[in-house]
């Protein structure tokens, strides 16, 4: 059998491995940090952002943004600009002409799409404002780069940006944020937490960042969304004002929430094992691949009645791939197992004699007989369904299994080492939560429960808790 690594104790190997043999990314593009979807990941990644995208049209818009941000745009936003300046490409020449004004490479696309907001926007009717784009950004990423996950050119940026009349709806649009992000990651089987970052850690100028972790197999935690609340700082840097009801002119307030590549790195960290990709329905490229075992006797009715149920299938909207190689049926389930489709279906001409085939899932391994005459699509149908929930379900469970709740930050670098996300009542004060970052060297992620009553005190400084934080460290 092939040896992709331990998921759990090398999580690096296997990730690398799995992407190379399933044949999801190429890595070997001659520049750090940027990688070519090969046909089958970019399949994965379309059926991603299917379920984005329906998810984001039921009351957001569709844009596209140019790529370059002018210097000045890029910079006109203090904290905003501070964040990301180190990470920033820049496009100095058109030709052999070095341009007037440098060009920045969109890092993310506030400074893109907030100066046309501000000609937009007049009056309150003009608001809310929803729209959403799904883009290639830039970062001149300095720690460890790793495909999917820490990218310097993030091919599946989809960010989207909303702007309000009050405080209050802003503040409801980012609960909405959080609830599309909730489905997202729910139809995809990812497990995650839901945090609020602390103050030093969130989005260069907003107010607050409410952020989704994922626990990784080795425990480390990967961010795999962040719902921002951008109050009116860039407002009233871009200048976006509205005429209110009562005819004053007001700043207007802003949210702005994004996924990644990323997404898709923890649907496959999730599910996978040592056999390969284990992909939910949702998203796999083809959720019945029908194996037609084929002899020389028999061959073309095997084919036929291979056709006919693809076809059935796929009328109910099922997606189907029949692998037709000429080579080993050994060799094709291989294959499949590999690229993590969740049901084979197999059909040779003894099957077909007694008028049954055999199914095969990929997550439980189970294999059963079913009759040519049972209603097939219905069957299949119902399986899927299987699969989606227990492949959801054990992907909760093992991330469960990382979480512990401590009263004291003793043991907390012995604990990260074994795999562990910690959770402890926290005071929330700055100064306490970056003395504890750096005693223990693990990040102090984010706040699961604010403002809470309790008598416990902070385990760092002894001052009354407030908080239920999380610590981890992370991707
Ligand atoms: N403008 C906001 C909202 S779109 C923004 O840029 N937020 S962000 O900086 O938090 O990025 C959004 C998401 O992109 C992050 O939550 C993270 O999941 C992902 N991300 C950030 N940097 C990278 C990277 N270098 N490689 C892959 N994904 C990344
Ligand atoms: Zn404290």
């Amino acid at each position: 059998m092939a040896d992709y690594g331990d998921k759990a104790t090398n999580f690096s190997e296997w990730f690398h491995n799995i992407l190379e043999v399933a044949q999801i990314t190429d890595a070997r593009y001659p520049i750090k940090g940027m990688a070519v979807w090969l046909p089958y990941g970019f399949q994965i990644r379309k059926h991603t952002l299917n379920i984005y995208r329906e998810l984001l049209d039921k009351d957001h818009e569709e844009v596209l943004f140019p790529m370059l941000i002018p210097e000045t745009e890029l910079a006109k936003e203090g904290i905003h600009v501070k964040g990301f300046e180190d990470e920033v490409y820049w496009v100095t020449h058109g030709g052999p002409t070095e341009l007037n004004e440098k060009l920045a490479l969109r890092p993310t696309s506030e400074t893109s799409m907030y100066p046309m907001f501000s000609l937009w926007i007049r009056s309150h009717i003009d608001l809310p404002i929803k729209q959403y784009q799904v883009v290639n950004t830039f970062r001149y990423e300095t720690k460890h780069t790793r495909p999917l996950i820490r990218v310097r050119e993030i091919t599946t940026f989809a960010e989207a940006h909303t702007v309000h009349s009050s405080a209050e709806e802003c503040a409801e649009q980012v609960e909405t944020g959080i609830e599309i992000y909730k489905t997202l990651f729910d139809e995809m089987g990812i497990p995650y937490l839901i945090s609020k970052r602390p103050v030093w850690d969130k989005f260069p100028g907003a107010e607050y960042t409410m952020a989704f972790d994922t626990i990784m197999p080795d425990g480390k935690t990967l961010q795999i969304g962040t719902v921002h609340n951008l109050g009116q700082t860039f407002a009233e840097t871009f200048d976006i004002t509205f005429e209110n009801k009562e005819g004053e002119h007001e700043y207007a307030y802003q949210t702005c929430y994004g996924i990644s590549d990323r997404v898709i790195a923890a649907a496959i960290a999730a599910h996978g094992d040592e056999k390969g990709l284990v992909l939910p329905p949702t998203i796999s490229p083809s959720q019945v691949t029908i194996i037609p075992i084929i002899f020389k006797k028999g061959a073309e009715e095997v084919m036929a009645k291979c056709e006919e149920i693809k076809e059935a299938l796929e009328s109910n909207g099922i997606r189907v791939d029949m692998d037709t190689r000429d080579i080993r049926p050994g060799k094709k389930f291989f294959d499949w197992e590999l690229k993590g489709t969740p049901i084979r279906f197999e059909l040779g001409p003894r099957d077909l004699e007694n008028n049954k085939a055999v199914i095969g899932r990929r997550d439980t391994e189970e294999k059963m007989e079913i009759d040519l005459d049972e209603d097939i699509p219905a069957k299949i149908i119902e399986l899927l369904g299987e699969i989606d929930s227990n492949l959801k379900e054990n992907a909760w469970k093992s991330q469960e299994s990382h979480l512990i709740e401590v009263d004291s930050l003793d043991d907390v670098a012995s604990l990260v080492d074994d795999g562990k996300v910690i959770s402890f009542h926290w005071c929330g004060d700055e100064e306490c939560g970056k003395a504890i970052e750096e005693e223990t060297d693990v990040d102090v992620l984010g706040i699961t429960e604010e403002d809470i009553e309790t008598d416990k005190v902070c385990p760092h400084c002894g001052k009354p808790a407030k908080h239920i934080a999380l610590m981890a460290k992370t991707y």
